[in-house]
């Protein structure tokens, strides 16, 4: 059985979709059970996309065609799944920040946190701090990520921070990620959040911190 991971997972590595798609379903016709399909091959794959993207090995479009393999994968094993099948550890709310509409380092971070296991509701692009403290209260997140690419929108981190403590958001543990190209370990410290400098990192402090 566990020949059909590996080469599930070596596909996905390789960015061939259509093999991935049909590894799947040849799994699923053998009778494995989803939640190993999902977790032993899946998501074992993506994981490695994220270590070989950190190293170097891969670049953002081929991260992007694993990913985009993976959700394929999963829709997939979906009707064949209960919603306690699909371990969740925890859920993120993800955005780009106020006047920032950059979404490409986001997207691929929202793709390696579903990838490795976490619900992620995307709010999109060019989102301010108001929205974004409706959105934790309506959706009660372990976690607020925030994007920018732009030094003059960074200042919204900060303003959406702020906002969160005046709203008696940060009261109940909620974790603050921010990462972009002009963002660093210091500005993240001295706004009260915690830096990922890229999306396999992001993983790594998703993974620390929910
Ligand atoms: Co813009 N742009 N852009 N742009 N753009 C930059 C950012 C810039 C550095 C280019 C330059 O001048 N060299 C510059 C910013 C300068 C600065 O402020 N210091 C710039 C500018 C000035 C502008 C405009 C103002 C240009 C203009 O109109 N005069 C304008 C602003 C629009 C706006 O946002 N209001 C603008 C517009 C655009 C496009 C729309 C054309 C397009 C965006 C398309 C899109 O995103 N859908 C665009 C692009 C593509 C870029 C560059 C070329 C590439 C950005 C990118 O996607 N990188 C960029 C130059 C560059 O970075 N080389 C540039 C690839 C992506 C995978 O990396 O986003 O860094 P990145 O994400 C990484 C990490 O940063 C991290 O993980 C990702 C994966 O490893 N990460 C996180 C990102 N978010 C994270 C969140 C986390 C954790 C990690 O936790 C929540």
């Amino acid at each position: 059985m566990s020949a059909i991971f590996e080469q599930i997972s070596e596909a996905l590595i390789d960015g061939m979709r259509a093999k991935v798609l049909e590894l799947t379903q040849k799994a699923l016709d053998e009778g494995i059970a989803p939640k190993d399909i999902l977790n032993k091959a899946l998501l074992t794959g993506m994981n490695e996309v994220g270590v070989l993207f950190k190293e170097g090995e891969l670049f953002v479009p081929e991260v992007l065609v694993a990913a985009r393999a993976m959700n394929e994968g999963i829709d997939l094993l979906k009707p064949h799944m209960n919603e306690a099948d699909i371990e969740k550890k925890g859920k993120i709310l993800l955005c780009t920040v106020k006047g920032d509409l950059h979404d490409i380092g986001k997207n691929l971070v929202k793709m390696m946190l579903e990838g490795a296991g976490f619900e992620v509701i995307d709010m999109g692009i060019d989102i301010t701090p108001e929205a974004i403290v409706e959105a934790v209260k309506e959706h009660k997140p372990n976690m607020v990520g925030m994007s920018a690419l732009l030094t003059t929108t960074m200042v919204s981190m900060k303003d959406t921070i702020e906002a969160l403590k005046a709203a008696g958001c940060m009261d109940k543990n909620l974790k603050i990620m921010v990462g972009g190209a002009p963002v660093s370990d210091r500005f993240a410290k001295d706004i009260g959040a915690e830096y990922a400098a890229d999306a396999s990192s992001a993983v790594e402090l998703a993974n620390s911190l929910v």
